[in-house]
């Protein structure tokens, strides 16, 4: 087998399943563009469960009124465990450890999800993802299958699915063959903490504006340099808490183009009095 071949059939599928009273909207949102290609090629899989569907009540009731008062329904205990129960099940048939996969509960009291939590997740064989809808979720089911709560923004929504949705979205691009081997998600630059320079295609002018002129050099050490600077620029303008982390990380650098533009300098006056005693 060619090493190509190798490195594909050593990677391992990460497996999303979603517990959810809304299983066509998680379908729908991750089915297209590159998360869908994923799954159609079997890099990461997606199972979206109805919760509905394993609610014991005669009416397919899933929700409640919460007990000492207050605003609108909350989603009862005994349909959300046993949806996670036949969701653990269905992971120990395929050969791995359901009941120990992690459980995520989307919450706006959850830790802030981040590329570093992606990243990390991206490592897991089987994620399940817990999207409570209506006024939230009974308690006591939330203290015995949740393991991580996780919050992408301080706001409310109506429901959990989007927040999963951003989620699988940003975990999955982190898994190996995801994405294009040019722009694997593991070298990207925001893992090192900068923001993405410029971009620009066809045509060279546009609206009267120009692609920079460097970027049509040919000079492929000179567009880099260029890049990172811009990067840079950008990155000390509007997010100064991730510059800081890049400069610390990245003293070297600062090291290196002094000493350029010190090399630079010198040559410079040399010639300027090579010039005055001609
Ligand atoms: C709504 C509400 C209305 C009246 C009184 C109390 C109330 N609590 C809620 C509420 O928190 N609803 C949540 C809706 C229940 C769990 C799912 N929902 C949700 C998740 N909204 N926003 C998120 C979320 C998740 C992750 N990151 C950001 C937001």
């Amino acid at each position: 087998m060619s090493d190509r071949r190798q490195e594909r059939s050593d990677r391992r599928c990460t497996s999303f399943h979603v517990l959810t009273l809304f299983p066509e909207m998680i379908r729908q949102g991750l089915g297209e563009s590159i998360t869908g290609r994923a799954i159609a090629r079997g890099l990461i899989s997606l199972e979206a469960v109805n919760i509905r569907d394993y609610t014991l009540d005669k009416h397919k009731k899933v929700d409640d009124y919460p007990y000492g008062g207050g605003a609108g329904m909350l989603m009862q205990a005994q349909p959300v465990y046993d949806a996670w129960r036949a969701v653990a099940e269905s992971i120990d048939r395929q050969g791995r450890r359901g009941s120990a996969a992690r459980v995520i509960y989307l919450t706006p009291q959850g830790a802030a999800f981040c590329q570093d939590m992606a990243r990390e997740l991206a490592g897991e064989e089987d994620l399940i993802f817990l999207c409570g809808h209506y006024e939230g979720i009974d308690e006591r089911v939330l203290e015995e299958i949740v393991t991580d709560q996780v919050s992408i923004g301080d706001y409310v929504l109506t429901g959990g699915e989007l927040p999963a949705m951003v989620m699988i979205d940003a975990i999955a691009r982190m898994v190996p063959g995801v994405l294009s081997n040019a722009r694997s998600g593991e070298t990207e630059s925001f893992g090192n903490h900068l923001l993405e320079y410029p971009q620009y295609s066809r045509p060279e002018i546009w609206h009267e504006r120009r692609v920079p002129q460097i970027l049509l050099s040919g000079n492929h050490q000179k567009v880099e340099e260029w890049r990172l600077e811009q990067s840079l620029e950008r990155t000390g303008r509007l997010r100064p808490d991730l510059y800081e982390k890049w400069a610390e990380e990245n003293q070297e650098y600062f090291i290196r183009k002094a000493k350029r533009q010190e090399r630079a300098r010198r040559k410079m006056l040399r010639n300027a009095q090579k010039e005055q005693q001609k």
